[in-house]
């Protein structure tokens, strides 16, 4: 955490000049790139925490970047970090080579680790960590539309709010035992996605029977669930509920009430379908039945 917070610390200045003489760039837009413009950054849950003053801020620097053909790399795993991109239009395949050698495959681009589409975002990590590309991201669509916001004004809007709730929940996540089979950056994701809700000692957080729209790792404190009267289930910090009413679109099974006051970090149903899907399986093989002396099983 140190060296980070001293990463964030220099971005407060990022030009040797003088902190203050920085202005935003402005780079005027018509009606109608603007409206695809916020409809490509609605998606994307990094701006979903900008307040609107840093959103306007953010909307007016970035630059519309056509990609006319598919095989064009955007990036280029090693090179230094220039923009951070957010896909409107297209797929990008993202490729990394562990061992910085030539690679097998089309071009030595390395394996395909993941794509990413309208919505999405990529780019951030060589800016937030000052270091070298970790990917390759290559077009693979004939034709695609981008959109790049240079470093510093990243590093100055972005980063200093979206980032930093970012860094806080991955700590966090690493802790999650149901997440434990994910790769760091499927992590990554997930914390950007992350609300934390505060809940005072014996107050309900899911209602038995409510429809479900979120799902929740407790950060804090300990919460039960509890049947028809009955405790079904404990959690403390790294434990998770609210996910069966989404995995099965069904009412909410229980009721979950904080025992003590809890923090919890809430992830909407969106974020769920798209980033919990590798770990559905393990969710799914959690019990709940009580036994027979009404004590829970799990
Ligand atoms: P950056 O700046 O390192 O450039 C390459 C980008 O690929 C990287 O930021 C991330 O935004 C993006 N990316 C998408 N998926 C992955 C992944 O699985 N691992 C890594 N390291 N980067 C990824």
């Amino acid at each position: 955490m140190g060296r980070r917070t001293s990463v964030s610390a220099e971005s407060l200045n990022p030009t040797s000049s003088g902190a203050d003489s920085w202005t935003p760039p402005f780079h005027p837009k018509t009606d109608e790139q603007l409206s695809r413009l916020k409809k490509a950054v609605s998606g994307n849950f990094l701006f979903s925490h900008l307040d609107d003053e840093h959103l306007k801020t953010v909307l007016d620097a970035l630059v519309e970047k056509p990609i006319p053909a598919k095989g064009i790399k955007v990036i280029t795993q090693g090179d230094a970090g220039d923009y951070f991109y957010i896909v409107e239009e297209g797929t990008f395949g993202v490729f990394i080579n562990p061992s910085g050698a030539a690679q097998p495959g089309p071009d030595g681009l390395g394996t395909q680790v993941g794509s990413i589409g309208p919505g999405g975002s990529f780019g951030e990590l060589a800016l937030m960590y000052n270091a070298p590309r970790a990917a390759t991201i290559v077009s693979l669509d004939p034709k695609s539309t981008l959109w790049a916001l240079d470093r510093i004004t990243f590093r100055r809007i972005l980063m200093d709010s979206a980032f930093q709730r970012r860094r806080m929940y991955e700590a966090f996540l690493e802790e999650v035992p149901l997440l434990s089979s994910l790769k760091p950056y499927e992590r990554s994701k997930i914390a950007d996605a992350l609300d934390t809700i505060k809940y005072a000692a014996g107050s309900t957080i899911i209602r038995e029977g409510d429809p479900g729209d979120s799902f929740y790792l407790l950060e804090s404190g300990e919460a039960e669930a509890v049947k028809a009267g009955t405790t079904v289930k404990e959690y403390s910090r790294g434990g998770y509920f609210g996910e069966l009413a989404l995995l099965d679109e069904k009412p909410r099974a229980a009721s979950v009430i904080a025992k003590t006051d809890v923090k919890v970090a809430r992830l909407g149903r969106d974020g769920f379908k798209r980033l919990l899907g590798p770990v559905e399986q393990i969710m799914r093989r959690t019990e709940y039945d009580v036994d027979p002396a009404g004590t829970p099983t799990t």
